[in-house]
């Protein structure tokens, strides 16, 4: 391969994600087992390139950008989810027995309760994806102790109603963590993960070349 068919690839890659990237609640779970303050949300990747996510923000049903940096979450991944927590980050690491390689904002004040919001805002205030959610007024699972997933279908459709409970060994790789609350924080099983998307969107490129050449 030379050079000029080698930046015209990183074009191809670069275009196609930009067009596809996307930053989506994929989990969260209000309060752990007993109302204990454990609560967290998920956030990944699910565009087809990376995305830069310092001064990005988060915030629950006061909706005001700006609340929470997410800035030391850096840069994620096509297909990485990353975590908002109450704990430390260290002590949300250790209780769910994740790798060093898990991004993690910890310590976060902006608490959820049984009714409540989440709001993910990028760098320029703009809102990038909201979940509204109350089991009681608009259905939907009980976060507490046990966290609910949105299934790829309803991502960015701020639908809690049609969220998904965890249990331990469903589809979305459940577990309990060492206080006992059920769910799967990290990953985000409904797409591809990361290096894998990197490596679809290559080959295609590869693929359009040679039909061209
Ligand atoms: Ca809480
Ligand atoms: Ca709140
Ligand atoms: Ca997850």
């Amino acid at each position: 391969m030379n050079k000029q068919t080698l930046i015209g690839l990183m074009g191809l890659v670069m275009a196609a994600g930009s067009a596809m990237g996307a930053i989506r609640i994929t989990e969260w779970m209000y309060n752990g087992a007993g109302g204990t303050a454990r609560e967290f949300v998920e956030i990944t990747n699910t565009g087809g390139s990376a995305i830069d996510l310092t001064g990005w923000s988060f915030d629950d049903n006061s909706r005001t950008p700006g609340s929470f940096s997410l800035s030391i979450l850096g840069v994620l991944a096509a297909g990485e989810s990353a975590i908002i927590c109450e704990p430390t980050a260290d002590a949300f690491r250790a209780a769910w027995g994740l790798g060093a390689g898990v991004k993690i904002a910890g310590s976060n004040t902006n608490n959820l309760g049984r009714s409540d919001e989440i709001n993910i805002y990028d760098a320029l205030n703009n809102l990038i994806d909201r979940l509204t959610y109350d089991d009681q007024g608009i259905g939907g699972p009980r976060t507490q102790g046990i966290s609910g997933n949105i299934a790829l279908a309803n991502l960015g459709a701020n639908a809690s109603n049609l969220a998904i409970a965890s249990f331990s060994g469903d589809s979305y790789g459940s577990y309990a963590s060492a206080d006992g609350d059920v769910g799967n924080p990290g990953t985000y099983s409904d797409i591809p993960a990361p290096g894998a998307l990197a490596l679809v969107a290559v080959g295609s490129a590869i693929a359009g070349r040679r039909r061209r050449a």
